[in-house]
């Protein structure tokens, strides 16, 4: 008879220790930083299935960075967040969507990563109890003296680690460390994750667009033309669904699992798109190519762009290899 509980399973501190193990240079601070998001993770995820129950549904008063309003669920998870990475002596500073500068350990405290993160992504799905995340991705200090914002302006290419959690039917964190990409459920019972998803992998080609389509009138006309053509595909091509949830966690967890292609492009009224390059688009764009995928701002890798502020926002088109290029195919031809 099988055990009701696997008395081997891979959790994911487990998983991140053997894959330490394999660089011999390796100090254990970054499984060190995985834990501290762990915690962070497993307690936004209790508050988020108990919110409705302990009042921690709508506004906490005032507005973050970016002029929006700011959730009671987003101010408990910036602080968790915080708390458990400036205590783990690993980190010297860190980004978040909701302070408008870099936060800054005290030098008892500091180590030598840079953390950038969206602790709760997704804030206008919370009180509707649609899928929210938390995303976040790691550099490693380059410079000495004393931190400062500029040591976080660092291009996608330098991330050690990036990841996601998706509070959704499932609570999962989504990892890579660069050596491909790998899922790890919650299991509530053990209060552990788990690793369930080995060597995720995107398909070259899908058949579902993710796009906020009401702002069509105001893209550029790549996205037009390319949104146009799987609606209305000529002979021979595939006609793609449409699915789009408002929560990009949600939409691009989706579209690594089933294939296809998420967008938030440039709008009229904001040239460089809304998501933010730090802890929404480069984590993001970091998971997607792990996974095979391909992520770009219609006219560049995104993991290139040098970020020269914090909050900088980019356009993001990311997804399945060909579809991602079929979009950037267009850019060249309409630019
Ligand atoms: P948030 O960080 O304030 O939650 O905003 C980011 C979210 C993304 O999760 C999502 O892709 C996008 O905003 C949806 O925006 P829109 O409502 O314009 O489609
Ligand atoms: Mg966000």
């Amino acid at each position: 008879m099988s055990s009701p509980i696997d008395t081997n399973c891979m959790t994911l501190t487990r998983f991140i220790l053997e894959e330490q193990k394999k660089h011999k240079s390796a100090s254990g601070d970054f499984t060190n930083i995985m834990t501290a998001i762990c915690t962070a993770v497993k307690a936004v995820s209790s508050a988020v299935r108990r919110a409705g129950m302990n009042s921690m549904f709508g506004m906490a008063g005032g507005q973050n960075v970016q002029g929006e309003d700011v959730k009671k669920l987003d101010v408990l998870a910036n602080d968790l967040f915080i708390n458990m990475l400036s205590s783990t002596f690993k980190v010297c500073a860190m980004v978040s969507e909701e302070n408008k500068d870099l936060i800054v350990v005290d030098s008892e405290h500091e180590g030598r990563y840079i953390v950038c993160f969206d602790p709760l992504d997704g804030s206008s799905n919370i009180d509707c109890l649609v899928s929210i995340g938390s995303i976040f991705c790691v550099f490693r200090r380059l410079g000495d003296g004393p931190v400062s914002t500029k040591d976080a302006l660092q291009p996608g290419d330098q991330v050690v680690g990036a990841g996601y959690a998706l509070y959704g039917s499932a609570t999962m964190v989504v990892l890579s460390l660069g050596g491909g990409v790998n899922g790890f459920m919650l299991d509530p019972s053990i209060g552990e994750f788990v690793l369930t998803e080995r060597n995720m992998r995107i398909k070259p080609r899908g058949k579902i667009y993710s796009i906020n389509e009401s702002y069509e009138s105001t893209w550029d006309q790549a996205v037009k033309t390319y949104v146009h053509s799987k609606k209305y595909p000529e002979p021979g091509k595939q006609l793609y669904g449409a699915r789009y949830i408002g929560s990009m966690v949600a939409d691009v967890h989706r579209t690594i699992c089933y294939g296809g292609i998420f967008m938030y492009p440039a709008t009229k009224d904001a040239p460089k798109g809304k998501l933010r390059l730090l802890y929404e688009c480069i984590p993001m764009a970091f998971i997607m190519e792990q996974a095979g995928g391909q992520a770009s701002t219609g006219r560049g890798r995104i993991l290139e762009i040098v970020p020269t502020d914090i909050h900088q926002r980019s356009p993001v088109f990311m997804g399945s290899k060909d579809d991602v290029q079929d979009v950037i195919d267009l850019y060249a031809k309409l630019a």
